[in-house]
């Protein structure tokens, strides 16, 4: 099984190419019902989901991003292909926490992602994405409940680190850990982070590993 893993490279542009829009939804009823293991990007409005894919997969417009918040409305699924077999999904989610988004949208898309989270069977991981200015706020700490209710691993992405100086991240990644250690031992549960830049492709190495091994170990397992 590990060979397999191994025998990837993390940067592999073959692989990590190879990813294709495949729907949307807005509702339970419209995900797509297979075994595909599946990994979702989450995260508050604005802090740079989209961004984040796109970076993984190197590719400029996979995912829809702008600089107003609330971009991302619906569900987006999109399929990742390996030596020409579909192996797994990510999933682009709608942003929690901002206000501002129109309320008759939000009202439907806040149950959708709890439900989505709650019952999806084959969600192997989430990514947490944090502007790292503003890291594990309120609904981030939600978001840890929920996934902890059903133990779904998790990674934590503190992104727009182009944005600190060296020191500043230093001290960041020090508190962070901390925070989420201490969080880990509450809950047994063993998430890990990442800072990242999306903008300027900074740390996305053991980002793509972890999103290969939460694909893969499941696949392989099969
Ligand atoms: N400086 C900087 N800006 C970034 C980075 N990543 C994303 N952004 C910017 O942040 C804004 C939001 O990015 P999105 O990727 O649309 O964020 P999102 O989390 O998908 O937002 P919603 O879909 O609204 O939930 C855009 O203007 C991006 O260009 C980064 O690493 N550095
Ligand atoms: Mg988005």
């Amino acid at each position: 099984m590990k060979t397999k893993i191994n025998s990837r490279e993390f940067n592999d542009d073959t692989f990590f190419g190879n990813v294709n829009f495949e729907s949307s939804a807005s509702k339970r009823s419209q995900f797509p019902d297979d075994n595909l293991p599946e990994v979702a990007m989450v995260g508050r409005s604005n802090a740079g989901k989209s961004s984040v894919l796109n970076a993984l997969f190197n590719r400029r417009k996979l995912a829809f991003t702008s600089k107003t918040p609330g971009k991302t409305q619906l569900l987006n699924f999109f399929t990742i292909t390996d030596k020409k077999k579909v192996i797994g999904r990510v999933v682009d989610l709608p942003g929690y926490g901002y206000a501002k988004v129109e309320r008759k949208i939000r009202e439907n898309w806040a149950p959708t992602l709890n439900d989505y989270i709650l019952s999806r069977k084959d969600l192997k991981g989430c990514f947490i994405v944090m502007d790292c200015r503003h890291p594990l706020g309120e609904f981030d700490q939600m978001m840890l409940d929920l996934l902890q209710e059903r133990n779904i691993k998790y990674h934590v992405l503190l992104n727009k680190t182009d944005k600190l100086n060296n020191a500043v991240k230093l001290k960041l990644k020090n508190v962070v850990t901390n925070k989420l250690k201490t969080y880990n031992t509450y809950y047994s549960m063993n998430g890990s982070l990442s800072l990242i830049s999306a903008s300027k492709k900074i740390g996305l190495r053991e980002v793509r590993e972890k999103l290969l091994n939460w694909i893969f170990t499941d696949t392989l397992k099969k």
